[in-house]
């Protein structure tokens, strides 16, 4: 595709869009400063640097062994680095309190500041903002519960270790400017019948009072509800109602996972609730297959929709965009392409969506044709507007990342 043809299919979809009454460049201009938060663990499978042979646990499984899987810092730094060049716009890294820059053995509740500044100096040097997350899997103390065990030793341990992510996250969001998101998931729960439900939640409820009362003026905290772990099947201790409470009451995030749910329960309906009781939502934006899989985003109707509702709900300052997939069986940078651009995707065709007709429809009643346009606005040229914003943020437009990515694949990750 040239940048000419590119150019002249992008004013013509501006013509056929503004007789849907759409402001192309307006969408455009708000499509500019949609930042998601790259979830570093595409790259490496959820491994981290602190035991590259330890097994992933906590009830989540990346399946497959595709080559080339990034296997120190350096690694996983080149492959964001790749990744990124082939996303349009800015966006921040979401780093696991698992892949510190470790000089020594530093156990979890020892990790500081110290073992992410090169992540902050790296972030700088790219132009990227980090966000944090705690980590509670994958651990000699993780066992089937963390903060909610029955066992004051292990949930003080992981209280400190959650206490040291929110500083530092704080500390990412002062020196890189503007608060990083924090978000707190944990797997807490048990494989059968489980009788002392209400303990096991009571202490997890009283951990993340300890963790939430120091303040940080950089954070913005957020917890992360879950339906089920594998292993972990009859009772979550976060699930959704327990975090639901717990952010409502203390004014902090709920973490959104589309993975996180009944097959048949969409995210996007939970938007407009949430944000009349809390001061703004974290995505995790995933694909659950049958079950929470984590599979590659793609540009299906559950991403489409929950694009719409924020933009319709004109929410997105107020919803912070994470994905959450990791998918070992294909190309790694592959995967992680191919989710962000199809989020970014989702998030420009809603902008293009004729919403204020729409709006007029359903306020009059004329429910076939609020459907009948949304049903047409499907086959809307928003592809000549992606080109065209690539092509702006100098990244290769349409399937050209297929390319791009096999020659990084040639020159790099076959050789690891
Ligand atoms: C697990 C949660 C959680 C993790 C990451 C690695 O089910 O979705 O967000 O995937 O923190
Ligand atoms: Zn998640």
């Amino acid at each position: 595709m040239k940048d000419e043809q590119i150019k002249k299919q992008f004013e013509a979809a501006v013509e056929r869009y503004a007789e849907m009454g759409v402001d192309v460049k307006k969408a455009l201009e708000q499509m500019q400063k949609i930042s998601l938060s790259l979830h570093c663990w595409q790259t490496d499978d959820v491994t981290g640097f602190e035991n590259p042979d330890g097994q992933l646990s906590g009830g989540i499984q990346a399946t497959g062994n595709y080559p080339g899987k990034a296997r120190n810092i350096q690694e996983v730094r080149q492959d964001v680095e790749k990744a990124v060049s082939l996303i349009p716009g800015s966006h921040r890294l979401s780093l696991h309190a698992i892949y510190g820059d470790f000089k020594s053995n530093v156990d979890r509740d020892q990790i500081g500041i110290k073992d992410f500044q090169s992540w902050i100096d790296w972030a700088k040097a790219n132009n990227m903002k980090l966000d944090f997350n705690s980590t509670s899997f994958s651990h000699p103390k993780s066992g089937d519960q963390s903060l909610s065990n029955r066992d004051k030793g292990i949930r003080d341990f992981w209280i400190e270790h959650t206490i040291r992510s929110r500083a530092i996250a704080d500390e990412m969001g002062k020196q890189l400017g503007g608060k990083a998101c924090h978000n707190l998931w944990v797997h807490d729960g048990m494989k059968d019948l489980t009788v002392d439900r209400y303990l096991y939640r009571k202490n997890l409820e009283d951990s993340l009072d300890k963790i939430f009362a120091k303040k940080f003026a950089n954070v913005k905290d957020a917890v992360e509800c879950k339906l089920f772990g594998v292993g972990l099947e009859s009772y979550t201790v976060g699930s959704h109602e327990f975090y639901m409470g717990y952010a409502v009451k203390h004014g902090i995030m709920a973490t959104m996972d589309m993975g996180h749910f009944h097959p048949t329960e969409e995210t996007y309906d939970k938007i407009s609730a949430l944000l009349l009781f809390t001061p703004e939502i974290m995505l995790h934006v995933s694909r659950p297959v049958r079950w929470d899989s984590d599979h590659v985003v793609i540009l299906n109707d559950s991403v489409q929709m929950l694009a719409q509702e924020i933009v319709w709900a004109n929410a997105l300052d107020r919803v912070n965009i994470g994905l959450d997939y990791f998918d070992a069986s294909i190309n790694r940078i592959g995967a992680y392409v191919i989710g962000s651009r199809a989020t970014q995707k989702a998030f420009l065709m809603a902008l293009l969506s004729p919403i204020a007709k729409l709006r007029e429809y359903e306020a009059n009643g004329q429910y076939f044709e609020r459907l009948a346009l949304l049903e047409e606005n499907k086959a809307m040229p928003w592809s000549a507007v992606w080109d065209y914003f690539c092509l702006q943020n100098n990244t290769v437009p349409g399937e050209q990342f297929i390319a791009e990515i096999q020659k990084y694949e040639k020159a790099v990750t076959s050789k690891r």
